[in-house]
């Protein structure tokens, strides 16, 4: 059974990063990023032969709305957003009630996605934001 796992970051363009996940928390670092929030999923499919594209849509075994991740009504991989400052550096720590490194909704060997804009949590009043959250494209 994982009790830690590392997550590395790359896209096309400059954005790339790190995630460590342990049981007690996890440290997001990003880099190349634009000041401002950035929507950060766990998506489905662990398949980047196509890169983010072909990750697919969040990481949603319950069928649920998307939403912020501390809303009941959630994907699973619904992480909110992480914030770069100037710099475009991220860094956070992310501590959430549902991501696991095991048992039947584990997140090994799915995608995480850092997006081009923020997620608006499922509250952008669209269609598009009970799927997505509007967060945009994918960077890395
Ligand atoms: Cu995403
Ligand atoms: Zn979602």
């Amino acid at each position: 059974m994982a009790t830690k796992a590392v997550c590395v970051l790359k896209g096309d363009g400059p954005v790339q990063g790190t995630i460590h996940f342990e049981a007690k928390g996890n440290t997001v670092v990003v880099t190349g990023l634009t000041e401002d929030d950035h929507g950060f999923h766990v998506h489905q499919f662990g398949d980047n032969t196509q890169g983010c594209t072909s990750a697919g849509p969040h990481f949603n075994p319950l069928s649920k709305k998307h939403g912020g991740p501390k809303d009941e009504e959630r994907h699973f991989g619904d992480l909110g957003n992480v914030t770069a400052d100037k710099n475009g550096v991220a860094i956070v720590d992310i501590v959430d009630p549902l991501i696991s490194l095991s048992g039947e909704y584990s997140i090994i060997g799915h995608t995480m996605v850092v997006h081009e804009k923020p997620d608006d949590l499922g509250r952008g009043g669209n269609e598009e934001s009970t799927k997505t959250g509007n967060a945009g494209s994918r960077l890395a």
